[in-house]
């Protein structure tokens, strides 16, 4: 298949200011009916080219006038024009009962609803389907009254009617020009939970969470959390709402998490649907970060969209950094920051030292889908973030008024952002903007030198780019570096924080007057996405754990205390647990930490990081030396644990940070009470197990007993399946324990529940939550004999016949076979190279596969 090239961006020949769209909506043939107002775009002589999927056109029109020259090349509609306006109509029928791909029109739970993003509106009708031509819609939909009494699409509804035969029909209109990717509809059988809200200049919103009617109850959450965007978003970057409803739809199946289309976001349901009893604070969470995200979307890509799909991290970098502002406002920001780095580092760092590696704005691509990355929305969202660092806060929001005011009504670049951060925050940016073109994690080296004698310390630093594939060279980028020093006797800081600004390979920071033997606090607030590689001792470390006042070089301080020790014990057979030990205590004593903080900071680094760290990985050597420290931990602390779990400390379930944090360690220290073998603990985790009044505690000692081989732990499956076989989300959640657990016969299990008759490929979900959740269980799928890459790749390929785009999201586990053994990695490759060799696959699966082997 041909890769399209960012360099061979040329604009649109034709626009097309205006759409009327007439869909006959039924689940077997929709009938879709397009009037375009198309106009030619400069002067030149190209005929109309209008993006398909293979639909045969029923009719085509120009001005009114059947026509029969029009042709099919390729997947495209080429309609000769001779003036400069006209307008085109087709008609074509499409079937959204066999739309297994999720990509436009499709059957999800008996409703009917679409997914455009990226190229999926050309499976819906004729269309230049790139996101640089803007349009306003205007939408009528007709369809079975009784089966699909509610009819959506995007903007305002403006008419309704019922028909003699049955149907009834809905007219909606979105007066701000968008592209098609944006465009959305759903009919169906749903119930709504409604609300309104009041913008800042007075206008009150309709908001609508339209569900089926039994889900409605657990629905207040997301509108809640809808309410709460909506005002942060006007308080935080004076954005206002500007639709008079705003409507978000939940279905089952789903490829993204949420797509934020028009006045009409569609979501998975696993985003939207809550109650205590089902959903963990993770869920809880997740909902509020995932509703802001896809508002906010509504002026960060909406309002100003993308001029090709070159600049996706143009929106999605941006929407995230702004939506993890808005997490971090509702809650504890450190503990949202230690989140947001650990996910960063298990699915951005990866790819970013992979095969798959590719900059922030990609160069080019095969299949758009498979771009949907961590790189694009996560690092895309650091480097905002460093944006923001270095123009502080009063010059960032000024740079971003500017970008929303230049460029409102436009399909931007990533350049153009860059220069309204440069233009509005007063900096040059030049080098900067290597982030968005060299992939690859920077490595940063730093030692400090203290001079007692003169009270001079020195910093020393260097950094280097990796060579990523197709960028063999790289030039040093703009880091920018929080740094603080304390005194190692004292404990207190020496000075302020201070921003370096790395740009060139290496310099030398100096601090004068440091009396006591410094500690350097680096990177502080993981301010620049990067590797550090530094001398400091693990005296300094624990040091640094007990004393930061950062709260997340703190908690970085005992990650990498944990990670060296862990390392040491993977590589050298052994190392001394003490330090580690005594850090924990600490964190776990200190009563001025919050739960929450604490929890994640006594979490031991996850086998997939520490395996991320070593030139070649040894699953079962990384496994057994992160058992015995989470043994020793276990045993040494064990009063600790016993009282953080005490079921006399439970209190009514509510959904408050405090109660959050105290239930995340509950959860934690259940965990080390296990690995510390003391008999009691599969009987403490089935009372917490079935005397829970939630589902985190309850999901917290089901996955600790799932790892386990007590008869309390085939119990808790089996009751946990039975109370909840009629609810998808959770039964996801029973899958992904299973295939997360860390028991010897994990990789038999797993394949034993691909036949479970709850099971299915074809809702991505499920799919994601057995297949995607055993690829990164690195134990289980690199075990011996390579049964793991076997299935895995059975399970890619058949699902690869139903939906592409989610088959080659789960093929990146394999492409890391560089990293392996020998035998480990030929066994690998061999899968890989049966991937791109089976006739007929997708054009995602075989971008990612034969990437993964180059
Ligand atoms: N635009 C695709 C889904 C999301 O990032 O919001
Ligand atoms: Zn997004």
């Amino acid at each position: 298949p041909a890769a399209t090239r960012r360099s061979d961006y040329t604009p649109p020949a034709w626009l097309v200011p205006q759409v009327a769209l007439d869909f006959a909506l039924d689940p077997v043939a929709t009938r879709v009916r397009a009037r375009l107002d198309v106009t030619r775009n400069g002067d030149h002589d190209t005929p109309l080219r209008l993006d398909g999927a293979g639909q045969v056109p029923l009719s085509v029109t120009v001005d009114g006038q059947a026509i029969n020259d029009w042709r099919i090349e390729g997947e495209q509609l080429v309609v000769p024009l001779s003036g400069d306006a006209h307008v085109v109509e087709t008609e074509v029928e499409i079937a959204p009962d066999r739309n297994t791909q999720l990509m436009g029109l499709y059957a999800s739970g008996g409703n009917l609803c679409t997914q455009c993003e990226a190229e999926g509106f050309r499976r819906i009708t004729w269309f230049p389907d790139r996101p640089d031509v803007l349009a306003t819609y205007r939408v009528k939909m007709t369809a079975d009254k009784a089966r699909f009494p509610v009819l959506l699409a995007n903007g305002d509804p403006v008419a309704q009617g019922d028909n003699a035969d049955g149907t009834h029909w809905a007219e909606w209109h979105d007066p701000w020009p968008k592209p098609s990717y944006l465009f959305a509809l759903v009919a169906g059988d749903l119930a709504v939970n409604r609300g309104t809200f009041t913008t800042r200049s007075g206008r009150e919103v309709q908001l609508g969470i339209w569900v089926r009617s039994a889900d409605l109850p657990k629905t207040d959450h997301a509108l809640g959390a809808l309410k709460l965007s909506m005002a942060w978003d006007e308080r935080v970057y004076g954005r206002e709402y500007d639709l008079d409803v705003f409507n978000i739809v939940a279905v089952d199946d789903f490829n993204f998490g949420a797509m934020e289309n028009k006045g009409l976001n569609i979501f998975n349901s696993r985003y939207i649907l809550a109650d205590p009893d089902t959903a963990t604070d993770y869920d809880y969470d997740a909902i509020a970060a995932v509703v802001a995200h896809e508002y906010f979307h509504n002026w960060s890509g909406n309002r100003i969209t993308c001029r090709d799909w070159f600049q996706l991290s143009l929106k999605e970098g941006f929407t995230v950094y702004r939506d993890q502002g808005f997490s971090a406002d509702q809650g504890s920001a450190a503990v949202k920051r230690i989140e947001d780095v650990r996910g960063l580092r298990a699915a951005q760092f990866p790819e970013d030292s992979g095969p798959l590696a590719h900059p922030v704005r990609p160069e080019s691509y095969i299949e758009i889908s498979n771009f949907y990355t961590a790189t694009i929305y996560n690092k895309g969202a650091e480097l905002i973030r460093m944006m923001a660092t270095m123009l502080g806060p009063q010059r960032f929001r000024a740079a971003c008024d500017l970008y929303f005011d230049r460029f409102d009504g436009t399909a931007a670049t990533c350049e153009d952002f860059v220069a309204c951060m440069e233009e509005g925050g007063g900096i040059d940016l030049t080098q900067f903007r290597l982030w968005y073109s060299q992939a690859g994690t920077p490595r940063v080296s730093a030692s400090l030198v203290h001079e007692p004698g003169s009270g001079r310390a020195t910093l020393n630093l260097a950094q280097k780019v990796p060579e990523t594939p197709g960028q063999p060279v790289k030039q040093p980028q703009v880091l920018p570096l929080r740094i603080r020093l304390f005194g190692g006797d004292t404990g207190q800081p020496l000075g302020d924080e201070q921003l370096v600004i790395l740009s060139d390979a290496s310099a030398s920071v100096t601090f004068e007057t440091v009396t006591e033997r410094p500690v350097v606090s680096l990177n502080r607030g993981f301010s620049a996405p990067v590797i550090v590689e530094s001398d400091r001792s693990a005296a300094d470390l624990a040091f640094l754990a007990r004393h930061d006042d950062d709260a997340f070089a703190r908690y970085e301080a005992m990650q990498q205390l944990m990670l060296d020790t862990l390392i040491a014990a993977a590589v050298e057979g052994e190392a001394d647990p003490r330090a580690v030990v005594d850090a924990v205590a600490d964190t776990l004593d200190d009563p001025t930490l919050d739960r929450a903080f604490v929890a994640e900071a006594v979490l031991l680094p996850s086998e997939n990081f520490i395996g991320d760290q070593l030139s070649i990985v040894d699953p079962e050597a990384i496994f057994r030396a992160r058992e015995d420290l989470r043994a020793t931990l276990g045993r040494e602390l064990e009063a600790r644990w016993r009282a953080a779990c005490d079921p006399a400390l439970r209190r009514p379930y509510a959904y408050t940070p405090e109660d959050k944090g105290i239930r995340r360690l509950r959860s934690v220290a259940l965990g080390y009470l296990a690995a510390s073998g003391a008999s009691d603990a599969p009987a403490l985790a089935w009372a917490q197990f079935e005397s829970a009044d939630n589902m985190t505690d309850r999901q917290g000692a089901l996955s600790t007993l799932v790892s386990g081989h007590s008869p309390e732990r085939e119990r808790a499956l089996d009751q946990f399946y039975t109370r909840y076989a009629d609810n998808p989300l959770v039964l996801d959640k029973w899958f992904q324990t299973q295939a997360l657990s860390s028991r010897d016969d994990t990789p038999a299990l797993v394949a034993e529940l691909a036949q479970h008759p709850d099971f299915t490929l074809a809702n991505p979900n499920r799919a994601r939550a057995l297949v995607g959740a055993f690829a990164v269980n690195q134990r289980a799928f690199h075990a011996e004999g390579g049964a793991g890459y076997r299935w895995l790749t059975e399970q890619l390929l058949a699902l690869d016949k139903l939906n592409p785009q989610t088959s080659a999201r789960l093929l990146p586990p394999l492409g890391r076979w560089r990293r392996f053994d020998p035998v480990r990695s030929a066994a690998m490759r061999a899968e890989l190279e049966r991937i791109v060799a089976t006739p007929g696959i997708s054009k995602d699966l075989f971008e990612q596969a034969s990437k993964s082997l180059e």
